[in-house]
């Protein structure tokens, strides 16, 4: 009998490629090595180093009360104006003119905000809503798509010290009425229609349907956006909607920000999580602004009124919380917000917006960079993209191959990548190179940033070795983290902080590993691993081997049950466009290659070629659809889906032979 031990996660992939930062990145990089002794040597001064980037009505007495864990309490005794923080006081100081939003729509019409106006705007906003007894501690949900209306309203809340909850643009009205409902929101904010692809689509209507006898609900406020390219009328419900334009246009510019407490709730955001009703992810206002400014920092070492930034992200989406609206502001960033689609009206519409606004940081997700890299390489190589000197990713592993692509073909080879590790949850950047100090490696995250603590433990806890894989947990408070799940503190001990409950860490649910340098890997979600003849193997390693075959675009990877090895890998892929019609010999090679990359133990059972593979707002790949399709089941709840139809699409294509 073997009394060996099988680890949480076997290490299947190994990566040798490593790149230096140049010495002029360097030189001028806000980040130094130092940070980490610094960090290291007292964690607590370190913070309240990083709290002085703000400005504070009144200043902490303590910088983390953990005595009540898992609740944490940041700065205790400070107040501060979050809004105040991101807009007001950069005017104050002089940069009223800079320009704090460029804003590109769909249609190609344009608007500039310099901070001055975001000020008048925003301030006009909280009077607004203070006019329709909005008070602090009320909740606002905001479902709007990328216009600025919705940055304005997300900092009005803020400013007036009002929760906001923000949903994806494109939820279906029983999403939004859950997420509405759970909050008790009072107002509502939204658009009468979005244009998406070159058209104009209904938003209010969708609305209109999930607010019907929505008990908390008092007003719905509408930005006209669409207008008169929407068809039909935009319905009305007298006494309860109001227009954005007209409400918010009668107000004065003039508002007094009003200064919270360090731990006054800030937002609530939902997270989906696989099953269950959705999470209300609590954050709070100085541990989380304090956090979001540091690492917009020193992660995209940006240079206010030097550099412009562009995240990607959705507003619905976390990323969009931290790093459009409070990191980026906070830091007095001037920042491209683009409405649309990224092939409308072609697919060098990114690559068009970094050319014209001379875009320097560039911060999206992987799910993009596979679809630029089956789009291909001569669409971005058609522009000016050499104004980007920094290049950042979040949302999912990076695959190596796709890191590759994106320092190559975007980066002209010479801009340092961050692929930073997060969640809703940790509320801001935990793990990711520091851009002028890491020597990168293509897929790996790397280290936990200064201030951060982050281990990958076996199922007893332990932290594994070099070249070992299991969990990984975050084993010290860090200023950003979530402050609880909206209404069930049980849920939020249970979810987070049982799993390692002796050791108090806080559990991500994701897998990881180390390299023998001692590097993170994440692996993705532990709810995904494939157990197959008792190796458990990531699917993001299988996923990576997969792509970097040159016929496969993208790739997906789930455990369907198997009478012999407990579970079988069944793979999904998107081919490249002339690869698309792959016979039996294209899928054995595939097959093999996987074998070869990363071991026999790994092959998929079943590889299928697919159109789509299903993902959520944020381009997360939905796996548990997935393996229903490769277990014969009935498909669960696709609510959450960003192209509800994808599911369709797979199961029609398998069933007709492909
Ligand atoms: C910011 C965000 C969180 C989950 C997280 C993990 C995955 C995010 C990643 C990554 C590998 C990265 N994830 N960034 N996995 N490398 N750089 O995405 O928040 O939507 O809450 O998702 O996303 O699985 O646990 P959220």
């Amino acid at each position: 009998m073997t009394t060996e031990q099988s680890p949480a996660l076997d290490n299947l992939l190994t990566e040798s490629r490593s790149f230096p930062p140049s010495p002029e990145f360097a030189a001028a990089a806000n980040a130094t090595a130092d940070w980490y002794t610094e960090a290291d040597a007292d964690r607590e001064a370190f913070w309240a180093k990083q709290a002085e980037r703000l400005h504070w009505d009144t200043t902490w007495t303590q910088v983390v009360d953990w005595s009540d864990a898992p609740f944490a309490k940041w700065f205790v005794g400070g107040k501060l104006n979050v809004a105040y923080n991101c807009v007001d006081r950069h005017v104050e100081a002089g940069h009223g003119d800079q320009t704090a939003i460029h804003w590109v729509g769909e249609p190609g019409d344009t608007r500039d905000i310099t901070y001055a106006q975001l000020k008048d705007d925003v301030s006009k906003a909280a009077n607004a809503l203070t006019s329709l007894g909005v008070t602090a501690g009320d909740r606002v949900a905001i479902q709007l798509q990328m216009i600025p209306e919705a940055i304005v309203a997300m900092l009005a809340c803020a400013r007036i010290g009002a929760l906001h909850n923000v949903v994806f643009g494109g939820f279906s009205p029983s999403a939004l009425r859950q997420r509405v409902d759970d909050a008790e929101a009072k107002v509502v904010v939204t658009s009468d229609g979005q244009y998406r692809r070159g058209k104009a689509a209904p938003m209010k209507a969708n609305v209109d349907e999930a607010l019907e006898g929505a008990a908390s609900v008092e007003k719905l406020i509408v930005v006209r956006r669409t207008g008169s390219d929407l068809e039909g009328d935009v319905p009305w419900v007298e006494g309860r909607d109001v227009w954005w334009d007209e409400l918010v246009e009668a107000q004065s510019a003039d508002h007094e920000p009003e200064a919270f407490d360090s731990e006054h709730p800030l937002y609530i955001l939902y997270t989906s999580g696989t099953t269950g009703k959705p999470k209300g992810i609590l954050h709070t206002s100085g541990g989380y602004l304090t956090q979001a400014a540091y690492t917009h920092n020193a992660v995209f070492d940006h240079k206010p009124g030097e550099d412009v930034y562009w995240c990607t992200a959705d507003i619905g989406w976390v990323t969009g919380h931290s790093y459009i609206v409070y990191g980026p502001l906070a830091n007095r960033a001037t920042q491209v917000v683009y409405e649309g689609t990224p092939n409308t009206p072609h697919e060098g519409r990114h690559w068009e917006i970094i050319q014209n606004y001379k875009v320097s940081i560039y911060y999206t997700a992987p799910t993009l960079i596979r679809t630029f890299m089956k789009w291909g390489a001569e669409i971005p190589a058609g522009y000016d993209l050499s104004s980007l000197r920094l290049l950042g990713s979040v949302g999912e592993p990076i695959n190596p191959e796709a890191w590759m692509w994106f320092r190559e073909h975007i980066g002209s080879g010479n801009c340092p990548i961050v692929d930073t590790w997060w969640q809703t949850e940790t509320g801001a950047i935990m793990i990711s190179p520091l851009p002028g100090v890491t020597h990168a490696k293509p897929g790996s995250a790397q280290q936990p940033l200064p201030g951060i603590s982050a281990k990958v433990v076996d199922d007893a806890g332990t932290p594994v070795g070099n070249g070992g894989g299991g969990y990984l947990v975050l084993d010290k408070p860090w200023p950003a983290m979530l402050r609880g799940i909206w209404g069930d503190d049980q849920r939020f001990k249970d979810t987070y902080w049982s799993r390692f409950s002796d050791q108090g860490y806080y559990f991500a649910g994701d897998g990881a590993k180390y390299d023998n340098d001692g590097d993170i890997w994440l692996l993705g979600r532990v709810d995904d691993v494939m157990n197959v003849s008792g190796h458990r193997i990531s699917t993001t390693e299988v996923e990576s081997a997969l792509v970097s075959h040159p016929t496969v675009a993208e790739a997906a990877v789930v455990g369907a049950s198997d009478a012999t090895t407990g579970q079988g890998i069944v793979a999904f892929v998107i081919l490249r466009g002339d690869a698309a019609q792959a016979g039996d010999e294209a899928i054995q090679d595939l097959r093999n290659h996987v074998a070869k990359e990363i071991g026999p133990i790994a092959k998929p059972r079943q590889i299928m070629v697919v159109p789509e593979l299903p993902k959520t707002r944020s381009g997360k790949i939905m796996r548990r659809l997935l393996r229903d399709v490769a277990e014969n089941r009935e498909v669960g709840d696709v609510t959450t889906l960003a192209d509800s139809t994808v599911m369709d699409q797979i199961s029609k294509g398998l069933s007709s032979g492909s």
